[in-house]
């Protein structure tokens, strides 16, 4: 793993970040008493964001169920008998009235999934037409379509799309218990595509999943040790849906859960630490706990990709009762978008203190 490091600016400030943390490390920082490492996360999310501001971003699922892939937690894999139905790739003007009515609902962010392995190349302009017209809303514009190759990444960045979504899911220790339809490095392969194309990343992962906490320190040591930190970190509470093989596993302590987050928050300091699928299930209370933790994003809507989410009044009235707000993004003439200091240039540095000084 590169311990090549990287700084945003924050406050006109370059903020070194780390990229060699080891796993005992974060370790410790799990084992910390639950009441410090919230002190110290919720410090490190003052640092660099309004602790006030939460990111919204909506989900569709464009191209629905009969995945080839075995991925044990997905409803979506064609060979498990979950009751999900395979549909085809929707039309363009569909998935653009899903946009505006997420738009009017309040969300910066409009993220298209796929229950794709890879898109075939034929898939490329049908999904970079829908992009094009996401994106002249004056909305920022997400896909996960599974792994890319560097033309596609190129083409859909030339498209108009900000982020691309591409799970590492878990430690790779951990990795061939969850998935054999392809390997981890897979993952890192695409990752480097979508860095390479100057697409902004949204990697993250799942836990809940019946992992050891030593795994999910490995989880989060590979996203912060990645080249570059994810632009956004999305934490997936396992989703438990019937018919999958991870079906019946056993729940991840909540408090367990929180600590997960405020360990993100401290190792990725900069980027959005998003509060992902299994919303539905848990209590304002924990979720507050989230937001205390340095989660800063969340998907808004009734339904996740084919799960359920909260209904957007219970999201507004939690908004409400937390005094939390949606964070305001701005899309220029040119289609760039200025989320404060959120989505700064990275700048490269070649050595740097390895703590977060801004
Ligand atoms: N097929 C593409 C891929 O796998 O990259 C894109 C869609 S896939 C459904 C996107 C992500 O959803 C997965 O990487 C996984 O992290 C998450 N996901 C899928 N099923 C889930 C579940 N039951 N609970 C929580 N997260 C889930
Ligand atoms: C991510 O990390 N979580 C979202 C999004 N990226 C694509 C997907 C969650 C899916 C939950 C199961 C479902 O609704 O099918
Ligand atoms: Fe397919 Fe993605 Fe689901 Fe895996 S997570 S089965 S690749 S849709």
């Amino acid at each position: 793993m590169s311990a090549v490091s990287h700084a945003r600016e924050s406050a006109g400030q370059p903020v070194p970040l780390r990229h060699d943390w080891s796993r005992a490390e974060i370790e410790a920082l799990f084992a910390l008493p639950l009441t410090e490492l919230l002190f110290r996360a919720a410090g490190v999310h003052r640092q660099h964001f309004d602790p006030a501001e939460v990111q919204i971003s909506t989900l569709l699922s464009v191209k629905t169920g009969g995945c080839p892939e075995d991925c044990s937690y997905c409803p979506q894999a064609q060979r498990y008998h979950t009751g999900v139905e395979a549909t085809k790739l929707m039309e363009t003007e569909a998935v653009l009235e899903k946009a505006r009515q997420a738009k009017a609902a309040g969300a910066s962010r409009f993220c298209m999934g796929a229950a794709w392995r890879s898109p075939k190349d034929r898939d490329i302009p049908k999904v970079a037409a829908m992009i094009r017209e996401v994106k002249a809303l004056g909305m920022e514009t997400c896909a996960t379509l599974g792994m890319l190759s560097g033309p596609q990444a190129r083409a859909l960045k030339e498209a108009g799309l900000d982020y691309y979504n591409h799970n590492i899911d878990t430690d790779p220790e951990f990795y061939d218990a969850i998935i054999h339809t392809r390997e981890i490095q897979d993952r890192f392969d695409t990752l480097e595509h979508v860095r390479d194309a100057g697409l902004k990343t949204c990697c993250g992962g799942i836990v809940g999943m019946g992992e050891t906490g030593r795994q999910r320190a490995g989880l989060l040591r590979t996203l912060a040790n990645l080249p570059v930190h994810p632009d956004s970190v999305p934490i997936n509470r396992l989703v438990q849906v019937e018919g999958t093989p991870l079906h019946g596993t056993e729940a991840i302590d909540p408090f367990d859960f929180v600590r997960t987050i405020a360990v993100a928050r401290i190792l990725m300091p900069c980027s959005m630490v998003r509060l992902s699928a299994g919303r539905q299930d848990m209590s304002d209370e924990l979720q507050a706990m989230c937001f205390l933790a340095g989660a800063n994003s969340i998907f808004y809507g009734e339904q996740l990709l084919t799960t359920g989410n909260p209904d957007t009044e219970r999201d507004m009235a939690l908004f409400q009762r937390l005094g939390l707000k949606p964070m305001q993004v701005h899309v220029d003439a040119e289609g760039h978008d200025h989320p404060g200091t959120v989505h700064a240039d990275i700048i490269e540095l070649p050595q740097h203190p390895q703590s977060c000084a801004a």
